[in-house]
């Protein structure tokens, strides 16, 4: 009887947010289990011989029995081709907010290039005083800096602007990842050159098949984008960009130029002349956005989600819920947590490193009844800006908009703990009606 008392109190106490209460309220069950544990008491194969020498792999693996733990493609999500693809990153399996290279989500449009840095050029020219073109060595002989951003995507969970279609984290949220970043700022390489008063504009282009363009404000150059060259401490991968990449922190993924080979300064846009691809955005109005470059605040929960369902959780259990909150306008604030859809909200940790235009791990230490739940997160930045509700973006941008969408995702966890996308929203007719879309 004063042993269940006991325990009844240590359970109240780690409602509380401490994460070494969870541990030790978890670390209660293994103990009298322990004797008949199998994986204890038996002698295991890898105890009884010796493991492999150290050289057998000098560039290494994960262990194999993580090889669920991939990118994946979906044929919904690209064309035919895988040349012209996406392979989402399986956010849900990731700890931290460093995304392993081998798993950072990969978008290209004409295939992944293998150049030859010894062959490879970054050229800077148009309105500059003196054009310049550097080696990849050049690069990396300058002073480098090191930082920690995510690059989104701007049509990651596009599918879901009419209703959820898939039932997944990876294939909703996966066209995002978080690395951190080496390389030289790109504002020493414009003063180099010296920038013309009359630049206004600069064009970014590709080395690949697809020769990618870009148009970008001469500001955010200046400002805080990278020529990266490594990325989470080794060299690109050839995925992203090798040998060189620029990084426009917090802004849409396709301005993230791989295979770098050329910024051309100009007084205009570049959209009409040399830019290959056009990210607008469609309004209920008719008119369509030209530009929308920063990736706005968003979060979604990661555990637990239709892949990482609460199945093998027991009523009364003590479950960490957590999720990844990023904003390209700056620093995640804080997010709140809601098990009722979104009617009522509680504010969750943040955890780890918290920094600007980077992925922010969220949590919240919580004990699950088994009863059916309307799990949501909800973020907001240093801006002030809150993520709006499902119903709130459609009221502003309708629902063919395709790109930047960034409503709170719901969860429906059901008493068996499966976990489904479901989503929250008037009838479209009602939103139209309300946003005043036809009179
Ligand atoms: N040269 C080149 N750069 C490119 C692309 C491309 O196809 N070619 N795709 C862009 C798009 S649409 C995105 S979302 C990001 C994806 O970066 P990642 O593949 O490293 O995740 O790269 C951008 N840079
Ligand atoms: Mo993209």
């Amino acid at each position: 009887m004063a042993k269940k008392l006991s325990r009844r109190s240590f359970l109240k106490k780690t409602m509380a947010y401490s994460a070494t209460a969870v541990a030790a309220a978890t670390a209660l069950v293994p103990e009298k289990a322990a004797a008949k544990e199998d994986p204890i008491l038996k002698k295991q194969p890898w105890e009884v011989n010796a493991g492999d020498p150290v050289d057998i792999h000098p560039y290494g693996f994960p262990s194999p029995y993580e090889h669920n733990v991939v990118r994946r493609t979906h044929e919904l999500l690209s064309s035919g081709d895988k040349r012209a693809s996406v392979a989402m990153c399986p956010i849900h399996e990731l700890d931290g907010i460093i995304t392993p290279n081998g798993l950072f989500f990969t978008r290209t449009h004409g295939g992944i290039a293998q150049i030859d840095p010894n062959e490879h050029r970054l050229m800077i020219h148009g309105l500059v005083e003196k054009p310049l073109v550097f080696t990849v060595e050049d690069l990396k002989k300058m002073p480098s800096e090191s930082r920690i951003h995510f690059i989104e995507c701007p049509a990651n969970s596009s599918t879901a602007w009419r209703g959820p279609q898939f039932n997944s984290l990876q294939f909703i949220k996966g066209m995002m990842s978080c690395a951190e970043w080496t390389g030289v700022p790109v504002r020493y390489l414009l003063e180099m050159a010296g920038v013309k008063p009359e630049a206004k504009w600069v064009l970014a282009e590709g080395g690949d098949s697809s020769h990618m363009a870009r148009t970008l404000p001469i500001e955010k150059m200046l400002d805080d984008a990278m020529v990266v060259y490594a990325q989470n401490g080794e060299a690109l991968r050839p995925e992203q960009g090798y040998p060189l990449r620029l990084l426009v922190p917090g802004w849409e993924g396709n301005l993230n130029v791989k295979w770098l080979r050329r910024l051309k300064l100009g007084d205009k846009p570049w959209h009409a002349k040399e830019e290959t691809s056009k990210y607008t955005m469609l309004t209920p109005g008719g008119k369509a956005i030209q530009y929308f470059w920063p990736m706005e605040v968003n979060s979604v929960i990661t555990n637990p989600c239709p892949e990482k369902p609460w199945t093998h959780l027991k009523k009364g259990d003590i479950v960490e819920i957590e999720g990844l909150a990023w904003s390209g306008q700056g620093t995640i604030k804080g997010v709140d947590i809601s098990f009722d859809g979104g009617k009522n909200w509680v504010p969750a940790k943040l955890k780890g490193l918290v920094l600007p235009k980077a992925w922010t791990r969220f949590s919240y230490i919580y004990k699950w009844e088994g009863k059916p739940l309307l799990l949501c997160s909800r973020a907001y930045d240093e801006t002030g800006t809150v993520q709006p509700t499902v119903g709130q973006e459609i009221a502003k941008m309708g629902v063919e908009a395709i790109y930047h969408r960034n409503a709170i995702i719901t969860w429906e966890v059901k008493a068996n703990g499966e976990v489904n996308h479901v989503e929250i929203r008037k009838p479209l007719v009602d939103i139209a009606k309300e946003a005043g879309w036809r009179k």
